[in-house]
């Protein structure tokens, strides 16, 4: 049995850079809020004042080479503070949470991408995090494609979008690993399709989720 709690209004969103994540993000809070939920549109890192500090320290690339250990024990710092202050009061008032990333991209970018160890980003994620979402779209593409449209967005990469292309594989590849692994929560979604056909399979996935009236 997991030892992480899970709530059924947390969804989250994951892919690799310029995934489509931020414009599915706008589509899922839309569709809600016209519902008349009370929803909260978040992010990864960030999410609070000092997470979205931690994360210009993380993101900056005049901080480059931060050891993996260092940028690891950053993410799940702003991680402690976003679970803390933002999402889990949230939830516990009945609102959804919708959050561009959470615990599925330490595992990718910082287990796959920078070869860190997975019981090691369980164990913190077990200590320090202590929730999971009921609902993950893992938006799919190329990286050769989503690195294009990241740049197309905003040409000047940070720290993590100038690693190299065989980086971004292994984010890919640990993504998909995590979506096999946990199927039931995962949905995987082929993001190489227009943007609004990709949100219209995000709202269908959501509107599939079991919530308590
Ligand atoms: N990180 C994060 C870690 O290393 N470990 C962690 O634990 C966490 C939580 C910041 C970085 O932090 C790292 C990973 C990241 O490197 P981020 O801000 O989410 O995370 O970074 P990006 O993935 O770089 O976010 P982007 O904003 O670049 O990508 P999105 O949000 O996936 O894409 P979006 O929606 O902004 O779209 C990008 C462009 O493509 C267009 C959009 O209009 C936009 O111009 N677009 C499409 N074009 C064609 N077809 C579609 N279907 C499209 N969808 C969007």
């Amino acid at each position: 049995m997991s030892a992480l709690r899970s709530y059924p209004r947390f969804v989250t969103i994951e892919g690799g850079e310029g995934a489509g994540k931020t414009t599915v993000l706008r589509a899922l809070c839309e569709a809600l809020q016209a519902g008349g939920d009370e929803v909260v549109c978040t992010r990864e890192p960030g999410g609070t004042p000092l997470a979205e500090m931690i994360r210009g320290l993380l993101l900056d690339p005049g901080h480059a080479p931060a050891s993996a250990q260092t940028e690891l024990l950053l993410v799940f710092a702003a991680r402690a503070q976003h679970v803390a202050e933002t999402i889990v009061p949230a939830l516990e008032r009945g609102a959804w949470v919708i959050s561009d990333r959470f615990t599925d991209s330490s595992y990718a970018y910082q287990g796959g991408g920078r070869g860190l160890d997975a019981a090691r980003i369980a164990g913190l994620e077990r200590d320090y995090v202590g929730i999971e979402p009921a609902l993950t779209l893992l938006l799919d593409l190329g990286v050769a494609q989503g690195r294009a449209r990241a740049r197309g967005r905003d040409p000047r990469p940070d720290r993590i979008e100038s690693e190299r292309d065989e980086f971004f594989e292994r984010v890919r590849a640990a993504f998909l690993q995590r979506a096999q692994a946990h199927p039931a929560r995962f949905r995987v979604i082929d993001a190489t399709r227009t943007a609004d056909v990709v949100a219209a399979d995000a709202v269908r996935a959501l509107q599939t989720l079991r919530v308590p009236a």
